[in-house]
Formats: C-alpha cells, structure tokens, sequence
C-alpha cells in the first residue's frame, strides 16, 4: 500500500516514543494531522479547481487561549462543492482534525465527514461520507451511493473497530460505511487511519465527479433543506463543543462553529434548531442543554455487511 508509507509525523523525522509499562506510547505532539489535509487538498485539484472561499478572510488562524495549542483553518468552494473546509488544532496535549465537504444543494452527494480527536493515549474518530438523506427510509439513495462502498467500508470497519456506545441520534447521521472508534496511539493504527482517509476522499471525489445536477426545484429544496438539518444538528450538539469553549472561549466558538465550521446555517434555510428536533424543547422554552435525549446506545455496529441496519438497540 503506497498510502501506508507516506505518512509523516510532525517534528523529527523518527518516532518519539516513551516506555509505560511495556508499551510504547507516541507523544501527542508526535501526531499530525497535516498530511491528510495536504493529501485531500491536492486530491481534490485533480478533480476540479479550488476556488478560494469568502469564509478564508475571517477565519485562518488563531491562537488558544493557554497561549500555545494553535487552531488553523482553511477553506475553499469548488463548482459542486459549497464549502470544502478543515480545522486543525494543534497542541502539547491534542491534535484535532474536522475536515469536512459539503456540495451544493443542486446535488444529492453526501457529506464528507473526518472527525479526528487525538489526546494523551486517546484517539476518537468518525470518518464518513454522511448521507444527506436517511439511508434506512430511502432505500433509492443507500443504492445510489453506498452498496458499491460496503467492501471499502468492510476493510476498514474490521481494522478500525466499533468504537462502542454513542450518542444515539448520531446514528442518523451516519452511513452504512461509517467508521467510528477509538484507539489508544499507535504507529500502525495512525497509518490504517490516514489509509482510510484517503480511501474514503477518493470514493467521495469519485461520487462528486460523477453526479448529475438536479434541475427539479422541488429536489433541490429537499437536499437543501437535509443539509441545513445537517448542520444545525452538528452547530449545537457535536461534542467537540466543550473542548473548543474550553481552548478559545464560549463566544470565539459559537462564532466559529456557526459561521465557519458549519457555516450555511444562516443562509440554507430559516428553521431553528428546535423546528428540526423538537425533543430538545426544555421545560423553560430553551434549547435543552443535553446533548442527547435518548441517551447512549449501540454498542455495537448496528449494520450488517450489506449495510442493513441490524437491530435499533
Ligand atoms: C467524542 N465525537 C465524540 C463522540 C462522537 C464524536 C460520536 C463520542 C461521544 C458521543 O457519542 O457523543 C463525533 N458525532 C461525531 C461526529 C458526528 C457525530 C463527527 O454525530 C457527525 C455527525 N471531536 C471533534 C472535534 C473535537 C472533538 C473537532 O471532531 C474538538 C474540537 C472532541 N469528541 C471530542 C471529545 C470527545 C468526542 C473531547 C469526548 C468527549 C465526550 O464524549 O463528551
């Protein structure tokens, strides 16, 4: 696997390691995540040119609030891609990606998702290409774009196991081929990741080459309006959330989750949060602060390998 061997690591060029108890751990700062982004970047230029994005202006580069762990955002359009954008977060304790696509309303495509937490010994990952639509309800658009990605997501979902109970009404926003885990750090385990990350862009850029515009209003609302669910969802509840309080403050973060991360929610539709999941109502007319209300669940992969949902928990 070509992929597998060019994954580098920030800093020196060799593995900087630490002896607990037998194993060898990677140092945090020992990880990066720039590689995927600077693979996506050039990927997508095979596809189709990168357009600079307005939101590039605003949002680059900031510093934390400890004075050290550095956020590093970029962004771009495409003619089918509304906002292709990445945060990178980089720090003695953390590294983060959230790279994300999101196509343009004239078409059904799912959303790219690679979701990269990396603390101490700790790695959470969600790597999906999100389907706009419910997968379970529409079994049109599961054929469309995932029956052919099942052996893809097969591969994957067996080296990058289950990462255990979730907040159930992420289940959703997931696909057939999700890949959802957590790993403690490791020099092969960062390779399988960044060969999944690359596999799972390739099949989204080969997605994206191949749709075919909508031209019917009345499709193209309903993408619209699934994407604007989207990211409403993600805007108020995705658990990152704490952690980006925590590093630029409650008013820096709300900024940029709503106008860059998820940026669209302004603009794609004029529903609230609370018109698209009205479970959150709380007893004093509020948005409930919980991020789940029916709580954690699927312990284990709720899909079979044709990618039928197996059992609701
Ligand atoms: C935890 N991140 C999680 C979890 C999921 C995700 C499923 C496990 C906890 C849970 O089930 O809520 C990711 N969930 C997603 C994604 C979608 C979703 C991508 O529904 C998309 C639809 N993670 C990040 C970023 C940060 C981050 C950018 O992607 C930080 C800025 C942090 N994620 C983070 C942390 C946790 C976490 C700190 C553990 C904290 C917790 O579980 O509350």
């Amino acid at each position: 696997h070509p992929e597998l061997m060019t994954i580098n690591f920030s800093g020196n060029s060799h593995w900087s390691k630490r002896k607990t108890r037998g194993h060898c751990l990677l140092r945090v700062s020992a990880i990066s995540y720039q590689d995927f982004i600077d693979f996506s970047l050039n990927e997508t230029k095979r596809y189709t040119p990168l357009l600079p994005s307005p939101l590039q202006e605003k949002y680059s580069s900031m510093i934390a609030l400890d004075g050290q762990t550095r956020l590093e955002m970029l962004s771009f359009e495409t003619p089918r891609i509304r906002v292709l954008r990445s945060m990178s977060i980089m720090g003695e304790a953390m590294q983060v990606l959230d790279f994300a696509a999101f196509p343009k309303p004239e078409f059904d495509l799912p959303i790219f998702c690679g979701n990269f937490f990396t603390a101490a010994n700790t790695n959470i990952v969600v790597l999906d290409l999100n389907p706009l639509h419910d997968v379970i309800s529409r079994r049109d658009y599961k054929e469309k774009y995932y029956d052919h990605l099942m052996p893809l997501g097969l591969k994957y979902t067996e080296l990058l196991p289950w990462g255990g109970k979730l907040t159930s009404e992420s289940i959703k926003f997931f696909s057939p081929i999700v890949i959802w885990t957590k790993f403690s750090s490791s020099k092969s385990k960062h390779e399988i990741l960044y060969s999944a990350f690359v596999e799972y862009y390739k099949a989204w850029l080969e997605l994206m080459e191949q749709a075919v515009d909508e031209t019917d209003p009345s499709r193209i609302m309903s993408n619209l309006e699934a994407q604007h669910r989207y990211l409403t969802w993600r805007a108020e509840k995705d658990p990152g959330h704490g952690l980006l309080k925590r590093l630029i403050g409650e008013k820096l973060a709300k900024d940029l989750l709503r106008n860059f991360l998820f940026s669209g929610i302004d603009e794609l539709g004029s529903k609230t949060f609370l018109d698209y999941f009205p479970e959150y109502w709380s007893d004093d007319g509020t948005i409930s602060e919980k991020r789940s209300i029916i709580g954690k669940g699927f312990e284990n992969r709720p899909w079979d390998k044709n990618g039928e949902i197996v059992g609701n928990d």
